[in-house]
């Protein structure tokens, strides 16, 4: 039996890697099912599995090992069934820029809010640092500030000058990183900066020649030369879909996380209850305003059009 990383899945041949950097191409055999998730996919991108050599040099995947966390989108048919993006990343990297195009915080903290709850870490990459006049090198003061407060990492690059981009090597290394942001803030230039093997193609035309035809998303990894792996998921700008309860939303909010304990009722929602630990600390600017409008925004998100149409 040999244990690979799948890399690469039409939906029947998977393409799995083995730890000395040779890759199989695999296929499953009969019924596979994995307990829990009724998905139209069994095996997804960033599964570990077991499977069998055969004479041709093909494998036959046996088993599947636990999934740490995994990606999941909601079927467009009726089947209703879901379909896994990818599995066991270690981190979600987020590009923003302030300008060309702006990223709203509103987009951030909905990004945030579906990793916690994935429990999938997150840095934020603030790109084209080369671009920003006085004004919008304020903003993105401003917004380090918030989000380190909060407990993020964050990075300021310039994919086309290289600024910075030693950190994000650094930040990437040996570990799993699925790469998101809205299409043009410079994904791809910055995984080409990175690892000048990648020859990705860039500029906004080719993303949005993706969008309309991708009905299924096949996420791909591609291998770091110096050690890691990128998840590109094409078509989604996130995550998927996640399905969050109202009252959990303050969970997913590290700094209202730390401060709900001290709301006078244990069912606080943080809106307008009297002696709200959360409220307080808006009132006394100890939690950013800008922070705390965007937990309310998504709450008062509209019910079916949840994650699903946003695509967070
Ligand atoms: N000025 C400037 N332009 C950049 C930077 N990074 C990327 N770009 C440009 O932004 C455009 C979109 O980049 P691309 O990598 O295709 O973005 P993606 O859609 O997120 O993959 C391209 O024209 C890039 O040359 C940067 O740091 N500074
Ligand atoms: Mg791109
Ligand atoms: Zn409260």
């Amino acid at each position: 039996m040999e244990k690979g990383l799948v890399i690469r899945s039409t939906g029947s041949w998977y393409e799995v890697r083995l730890t000395d950097g040779t890759v199989s191409q695999c296929r499953i055999q009969g019924k596979f099912r994995i307990q829990g998730i009724k998905s139209t996919n069994p095996i997804a991108v960033g599964d570990w599995v077991d499977f069998n050599k055969e004479e041709d040099g093909t494998g036959v995947i046996r088993a599947i090992h636990d999934r740490r966390n995994y990606i999941i989108r909601k079927s467009v048919n009726l089947s209703k069934r879901s379909h896994i993006i990818a599995s066991n990343i270690d981190q979600a990297i987020l590009i923003i820029t302030i300008d060309s195009p702006r990223t709203s915080t509103g987009f951030i903290d909905r990004f945030l809010v579906s990793a916690e709850a994935y429990r999938i870490p997150v840095a934020l990459v603030f790109n084209k640092i080369d671009l920003l006049d006085v004004k919008s090198k304020e903003q993105l003061v401003k917004l380090i500030k918030t989000y380190r407060e909060v407990g993020y990492e964050t990075y300021e690059v310039s994919a086309l000058n290289r600024t910075g981009v030693a950190a994000i090597k650094n930040l990437m290394k040996d570990k799993v990183s699925l790469v998101s942001g809205h299409s043009g803030v410079g994904k791809s230039t910055l995984i080409n900066a990175v690892d000048v093997n990648l020859e990705l193609k860039t500029g906004e035309i080719s993303e949005a020649h993706y969008k309309g035809k991708h009905t299924t998303t096949f996420a791909e990894m591609f291998e770091l030369n110096f050690g890691g792996f990128i998840v590109d998921t094409p078509g989604i700008k996130g995550f998927g879909i996640v399905d969050i309860e109202k009252k959990e939303l303050g969970h997913y909010f590290p700094e209202i996380r730390a401060l709900m304990g001290d709301c006078k009722f244990n069912n606080c929602q943080h809106l307008k209850e009297p002696k709200c630990a959360v409220i307080q600390a808006v009132e006394n600017g100890k939690l950013p305003v800008e922070r705390y409008t965007n937990y309310l925004a998504i709450y008062e998100d509209n019910e079916e059009e949840t994650y699903r149409d946003k695509g967070y």
